[in-house]
């Protein structure tokens, strides 16, 4: 169902195209379905409520394994949730992130329309600290009023606008950001594997940076390790706090609930391989045998530099695009890159569907 006709077809064929708008269509249908219902007892209803009850138990299950730390996106995102719901004021989300924002979908329901602004069907990063501003603009005082606007940033999509942080400041908007921090886009390299690096790399531990030939050896997907947005957010004139668990986090909220003359950036640091759950479908996407694997490596990361997935040396042009899953022969032993960016990494990245 859509109200313009032109987005039909152009991801996936639609088998019954229905244009107009989903409150008016739904009527319609019901209306010609003359009082139709699904008994509660049919399959349907019983599969439906199976699955939602699994899909429930698996959240929970991850949010409880979040509740020491490191933290996972369920933890940090209920935790997140419980503070909204429970604040007295009215949010309005703003959102931007791969599994930042699709998890925060589910975990941070919105309970009044329109009160979301995210990155959307075409995943623009770098909408966020604008769109932030724009909100704040739009939904009167928020220095003294109950509405209030959360921006809700996974690390890397922050990064896209975060001087914008100075604007909000300079204009005193009370803006909450909250950054799920995991190092990385959809995921990080932990912080032992990095050291590791700097060590082979001869580096200063201390130091923190990487020399060209070390960096290349880091997907490129990682961010710098548990980057201290918080004291950026300080440098540009907000309130900044890093936390790495759920009291931690619980603390920053009430510490900042009350600020109303400046943007707070909380900088959730979480597990840098933590994962949204186990889709149960495929995202419907033409090419979506593709798309990247959600799961983790099996084993995980304890075999650390000998377990540097292949697709890492973006040496062999690989099918699965910064996939997780481990191939079936294990991973190999990333290959020293001392030269120039062999060519055919450029043409895996200028290929690459991120
Ligand atoms: C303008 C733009 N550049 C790049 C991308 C590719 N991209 C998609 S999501 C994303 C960031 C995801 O990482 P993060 O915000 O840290 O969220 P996480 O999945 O790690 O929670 C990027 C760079 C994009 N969507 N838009
Ligand atoms: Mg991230």
């Amino acid at each position: 169902v859509d109200i313009h006709p032109e987005e039909f077809h152009t991801n996936v064929t639609c088998e019954v195209a229905l244009c107009g708008s989903v409150a008016a269509v739904v009527e319609q249908l019901s209306s010609e379905l003359h009082g139709f219902e699904f008994s509660s007892s049919s399959d349907w209803w019983r599969e439906l409520n199976a699955a939602s009850a699994a899909n429930r138990a698996r959240v929970d299950a991850l949010i409880v394994e979040g509740q020491t730390v490191p933290m996972t996106y369920y933890s940090a995102l209920n935790e997140l949730a419980k503070f909204v719901d429970n604040s007295g004021d009215d949010w309005l989300i703003v959102s931007e992130g791969a599994n930042t924002m699709d998890i925060g979908r589910a975990m941070l329901p919105n309970r009044l329309a329109r009160r979301r602004l995210d990155a959307g069907t075409f995943g623009t990063m770098g909408v966020g600290l604008g769109f932030a501003a724009a909100a704040d603009l739009c939904i009167g005082d928020s220095r003294v009023g109950h509405r209030r606007v959360l921006c809700l940033e996974g690390d890397s999509a922050v990064g896209f606008s975060l001087a914008e942080l100075e604007t909000l400041a300079r204009y005193r908007m009370p803006v909450l950001l909250v950054v799920i921090n995991n190092s990385g886009i959809y995921s990080g390299v932990p912080a032992d594997v990095l050291r590791q690096l700097l060590q082979q790399d001869g580096a200063a531990p201390s130091s923190g940076a990487l020399s060209a030939s070390a960096a290349l050896r880091l997907p490129a997907t990682s961010l710098t390790s548990e980057c201290r947005y918080d004291l950026a957010a300080e440098a540009l004139g907000g309130y900044g706090r890093l936390v790495r668990s759920v009291g931690e986090l619980r603390q920053a909220f009430a510490e900042f609930a009350g600020v109303r003359d400046r943007p707070c950036l909380i900088n959730a640091i979480i597990d840098t391989g933590a994962e949204r759950k186990q889709q149960v479908m495929a995202p419907h996407r033409r090419d979506n045998d593709r798309w990247m694997g959600t799961t983790a490596p099996t084993g995980g990361w304890d075999k650390q530099l000998d377990n540097c997935p292949r697709q890492w040396m973006g040496t062999t042009a690989p099918d699965s695009w910064m996939g997780t899953t481990a191939p079936d022969s294990g991973w190999k032993l990333p290959r020293q890159l001392d030269g120039q960016l062999p060519r055919q990494e450029f043409d895996w990245l200028s290929r690459s569907k991120l």
